[in-house]
C-alpha cells in the first residue's frame, strides 16, 4: 500500500467480445504496472445479461479496488489507455465491446464534468456493476446507500457465476 497521499478507487470491468477474461486480466495488470496504482482487491467474474442493447452476447463483468496517487482525470486516462491497448473500438453506444474499464468511485470525490461524473451516474441501478462490486465493497456508500443495499433492490436472477481460478487476474505463470 502506498504510504502517502493515496486514495482508494473502485473500477468496473466488462466486455462481451473475444477473450474477455483475458482482456480484463490484462487491463488489471496494466493498471497494476503503473507506478501510481496498486491493485488491492479483485472480484470474481460474473456472466451477465446485456443491458442497453439487449440483442447482443452476454457480458462478463468484474470489479476491482485500487489505491492510487493519480487524480480522477488522470486515472480515467490510464483506464482509457488500457482499453485502447486492448483494441477496444467505440462503435455503437451500448453495443458490443472487448473491454470496458469504468471508474466507478473515487474516494472523497463527487463531481460532474463533461468527461467524468463520480460516482458513476448509473452504477447504483445496474446489477452487472453491483454484483461483483458487492463482493469487494459491500459497505461502500454510493448515492446515499451501501452497495449491498442497492444490489438488494436489483434483479440478479439471471446473473451467473463464471468459473475462473481465484487469481484469474494474475499473469499466467505467476498463478
Ligand atoms: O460499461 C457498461 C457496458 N455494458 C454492459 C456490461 O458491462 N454488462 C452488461 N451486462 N451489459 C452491458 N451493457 C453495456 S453498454
Amino acid at each position: 500500500m502506498f504510504e502517502l497521499a493515496s486514495k482508494q478507487a473502485w473500477l468496473g470491468l466488462g466486455g462481451n467480445v473475444g477473450d474477455v477474461e483475458a482482456n480484463m486480466a490484462s487491463a488489471l495488470q496494466m493498471l497494476d504496472a503503473n507506478d501510481d496504482i496498486e491493485l488491492l482487491k479483485v472480484s470474481p467474474i460474473y456472466k451477465t445479461p446485456p443491458w442497453g442493447v439487449t440483442d447482443q452476447d452476454w457480458f462478463l463483468n468484474g470489479a476491482a479496488k485500487i489505491a492510487t496517487r493519480l487524480q480522477p482525470k488522470q486515472l480515467l486516462e490510464v483506464c482509457l489507455a488500457a482499453e485502447s491497448a486492448l483494441k477496444r473500438q467505440r462503435t455503437i453506444r451500448w453495443g458490443p465491446r472487448s473491454i470496458d474499464v469504468d471508474l466507478l468511485v473515487y474516494e472523497g470525490v463527487e463531481q460532474s464534468t463533461s468527461t467524468l461524473t463520480l460516482p458513476h451516474p448509473r452504477m447504483h441501478e445496474r446489477a452487472f456493476v453491483l454484483k461483483p462490486l458487492a463482493d469487494i465493497a459491500a459497505d461502500l456508500i454510493v448515492y446515499g446507500k451501501s452497495v449491498a443495499e442497492w444490489l438488494s433492490a436489483c434483479d440478479v436472477a439471471d446473473i451467473e457465476d463464471f468459473p475462473t481460478a481465484q487469481d484469474w487476474y494474475l499473469p499466467k505463470g505467476d498463478a
